[in-house]
């Protein structure tokens, strides 16, 4: 019987230990860090996601703003938007949240944010800083796992890990990290994705696993070694007949992996709730590094 990562209780940690600089800062006469979180269009994932991430501001004491934009804003406007928060003093912090509306170029809008307030740790700038092992903003999800990962003391060096899925917010820096020199890391990495045959062959011989995909269930227990830590990242809405319409089913199927793996996070209260504590952790890291060099 596999025993919980649960990223909630950790997420909550973090969120307090964040919580007591805030209130150093603050009685020191200083101004509290200020993030702000882009949403474009309704997308009812990215809404609650945007919504938490503005709620966990109060909760540790930041300054927070959402700048609310209809899925037809223009790509010149957003741009617009984005100079205007790179040259604020008043801002620490900005994130744009992901998906972005088909007639947007999402790669120009990385490329747009001040790499000093780029809290997601998205732009080219600091994804090198990041592969090279450099200080800089560690990406929120894949900061989230190693962070958990870390408070778990779970022993990541030499043992094999599979990511499942390559992308550029999860799969893809995820890699980089559990390879880097130091802990957690220092693990054999294979990224595997859609062109991967036999992704079992795979699996059944990893010691971790980390699974990106957004396929609800995709993980069976027999794909598994006995004792694997199992790191679930996706999260899909899956439609019932609850108040809220819908209910999250992770990458994993939870009932038969938990039998038989060694650790596991749940969806949710694992992965996601951990992804916005990291958020928090950047924010105040850009912080400490703008407003008292100014
Ligand atoms: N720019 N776009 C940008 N930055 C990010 O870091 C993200 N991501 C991903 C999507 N787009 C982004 C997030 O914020 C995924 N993500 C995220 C954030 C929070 C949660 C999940 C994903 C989360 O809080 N999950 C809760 C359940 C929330 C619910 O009720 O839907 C959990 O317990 O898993």
């Amino acid at each position: 019987m596999a025993k919980i990562l649960d990223g909630l209780k950790v997420s909550k940690e973090i969120k307090k230990e964040i919580g007591v600089e805030v209130e150093k800062i603050v009685a020191g006469k200083h101004r509290p860090p200020h993030l702000v979180a882009i949403l474009v269009g309704k997308n009812g994932a990215s809404m609650t996601y945007v919504k938490n991430k503005i709620k966990d501001c109060e909760e540790v004491g930041f300054k927070s703003t959402m700048i609310d934009f209809p899925s037809t804003v223009s790509e010149a406007e957003l741009l617009e938007t984005i100079d205007e928060l790179n040259k604020s003093k008043d801002v620490d912090g900005f994130i744009v949240q992901l998906p972005l509306p088909k007639q947007i170029d999402q790669e120009k809008i990385i490329m747009a944010i001040d790499p000093r307030k780029d809290v997601d740790g998205f732009h080219p700038e600091n994804f090198g800083k990041m592969a090279l092992e450099m200080a800089t903003f560690l990406p929120a999800t894949p900061f989230g796992i190693i962070t958990l990962l870390e408070r778990y003391h779970i022993d990541t060096k030499g043992k094999h890990c599979v990511v499942i899925g390559r992308s550029r917010i999860v799969g893809k820096p995820m890699s980089i990290l559990m390879g880097r020199k130091d802990f957690p890391g220092n693990s054999t990495v294979t990224l595997t994705h859609s062109y991967t045959p036999h992704i079992e062959d795979f699996t059944k011989k990893a010691d971790i696993i980390i699974t990106a995909l957004g396929d609800p269930n995709f993980l069976k227990a027999d794909m598994i070694k006995e004792g694997a830590i199992i790191i679930d990242v996706g999260i899909t809405r899956v439609e019932d007949d609850s108040e809220k319409g819908y209910r999250l089913i992770g990458d994993v199927d939870f009932e038969s992996c938990k039998e038989k793996a060694g650790w596991i996070t749940p969806v949710p209260g694992g992965v996601g709730p951990m992804t916005r504590a990291m958020l928090m952790k950047n924010t105040l890291l850009a912080y400490k590094t703008s407003v008292y060099n100014d």
